[in-house]
């Protein structure tokens, strides 16, 4: 069977021969207009930036490859006594383009737990953090200071050709994504759990295997899998959401991977993006403590309205993009339904019953244009049911997913070549002439 970098040197000319035909044939081609809403929307909508691994569909959802969400679970390789694709296979089907196979996952889970280990100064940094200091903090800050064995920026230092960057940017992403656990896990316990043993990193388990282990979680199972589907599900979902774009960014400049990455934590950090799921949960307890144990349709429907009459958005509804149930969720729901441990959960019963609720009532208070649940609407809810209650913490195991589409991308952007991210901006002076012309 092929290996990664085999398949890699397969997949990448095909690529660049696409590429240069686009530019070729179609490079003066219009594919859309530029109001003047998408510059102060926020480029909302504007299709300005190339992404080789996902494209989000406003209705059906992420697809990898073209591959749905169900069709990943379909065919993606598991842990070997597990049922849920791992992020190994994701990785590789984002990377590749093409679905590996059993032993192909494998060898890429065994490559990461070998070089899973941190080095000793950022073992030795992140211990030396307050433990106030938040862990999305600290997350980027080790991340970046992984860049002290960054091979791309090493050689690129030394001299190399173009066409070589992408070969040191992929052993720059393989080997990030494969401490990530590692540091991750450290700052769990530093945080969390103080004086504590922190297991090492098993050269015999899966990324998340060692994860789940090493975050003291390791004998829980359905845990350990619902990590593996919720760290394989986030991996990547296009380029225009605030990590992917910051990684996209900060790459063109030629900023090595772990830079790269740093900086797109630190966008994920923001409560509009990858804190969102602390906020769900927030809330759905809020509205447990509030209504008690049985609780009624009628009761959550007043709830909703009274959260929206106060002027807060309802946790876990709307999207920027997607115009239906995120997949994501569906997906989420069906792990929790299948277990029935899971199924009878309180906090889980309640996020079901909110989504029968919450709906209509969003489509009767007429702002959003998605009233569908997102992702978040349930992804902390499993954590918090097996005692993983630290909300603070949940967008790291955010992070440590984001990381495989958006290094992904860096080495595409390098295979094939894209230049420096350059936009024109306008003053609104600038802007009003142009309109007058
Ligand atoms: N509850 C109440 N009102 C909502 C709403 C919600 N869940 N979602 C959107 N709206 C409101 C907006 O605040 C906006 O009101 P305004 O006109 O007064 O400013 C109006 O509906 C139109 O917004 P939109 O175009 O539908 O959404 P958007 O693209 O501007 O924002 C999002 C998308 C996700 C930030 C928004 O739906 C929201 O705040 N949802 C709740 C928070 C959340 O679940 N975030 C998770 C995002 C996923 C992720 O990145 N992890």
């Amino acid at each position: 069977t092929k290996s990664l970098r085999e398949t890699m040197k397969e997949v990448i000319p095909p690529k660049q021969e696409q590429l240069k035909k686009l530019k070729v044939e179609h490079g003066q081609t219009v594919v859309g207009d530029v109001k003047v809403d998408n510059i102060i929307g926020g480029m909302r909508g504007l299709k300005a930036m190339l992404w080789e691994a996902s494209v989000l569909d406003p209705i059906e959802g992420i697809r990898f490859h073209g591959l749905s969400i169900p069709d990943c679970q379909k065919v993606l390789p598991a842990a070997p006594a597990g049922k849920e694709m791992i992020p190994e296979s994701m990785l590789w089907l984002l990377l590749t383009g093409q679905v590996p196979t059993a032993e192909q996952t494998k060898e890429l889970s065994r490559e990461l737990a070998e070089k899973g280990d941190l080095p000793k100064f950022v073992e030795d940094l992140v211990d030396s953090f307050p433990r106030s200091l938040h862990p999305m903090t600290q997350l980027g800050m080790g991340v970046a200071a992984l860049n002290h064995d960054s091979q791309f920026q090493a050689a690129y230092e030394k001299g190399i050709k173009k066409s070589e960057y992408w070969t040191h940017t992929l052993e720059d992403s393989i080997n990030l994504i494969a401490r990530l656990p590692a540091l991750a896990a450290r700052i769990y316990r530093n945080v969390y759990k103080p004086g504590t043993e922190l297991a090492g990193v098993q050269k015999d388990l899966d990324l998340v295997g060692n994860y789940s282990n090493m975050l003291g979680y390791g004998h829980n199972e359905t845990l350990t899998e619902y990590l593996r589907l919720y760290i394989a599900l986030h991996g990547d979902h296009e380029g225009g959401n605030a990590s992917a774009h910051t990684a996209h960014l900060v790459g063109s400049t030629l900023s090595d991977p772990y830079l790269s990455y740093s900086a797109a934590l630190f966008a994920l950090a923001g409560p509009l993006h990858g804190l969102a799921n602390q906020e769900v949960l927030r809330w759905q307890l809020a509205m447990q403590k509030e209504l008690g144990d049985k609780i009624s349709q009628e009761d959550i429907k007043a709830y909703l309205w009274k959260t929206l009459n106060s002027g807060q958005v309802v946790p876990g509804y709307g999207h920027g993009v997607l115009r239906n149930p995120d997949p994501r969720f569906i997906a989420l729901q069906e792990f929790c339904d299948s277990r029935s441990d899971l199924k009878s959960s309180p906090i889980i019963d309640l996020v079901n019953k909110t989504f029968q609720v919450a709906p209509n009532v969003l489509k009767e208070h007429g702002k959003t244009k998605n009233p569908y649940p997102n992702v978040d609407a349930t992804s902390g809810c499993v954590l918090y049911h097996y005692g993983l209650t630290e909300f603070k913490y949940y967008t790291v195991i955010f992070g440590v997913s984001r990381a495989l589409g958006c290094l992904t991308q860096l080495v595409w952007a390098r295979a094939l070549g894209l230049p420096l991210e350059r936009p024109k901006s306008l003053s609104m002076d600038a802007l009003t002439k142009i309109i007058k012309q």
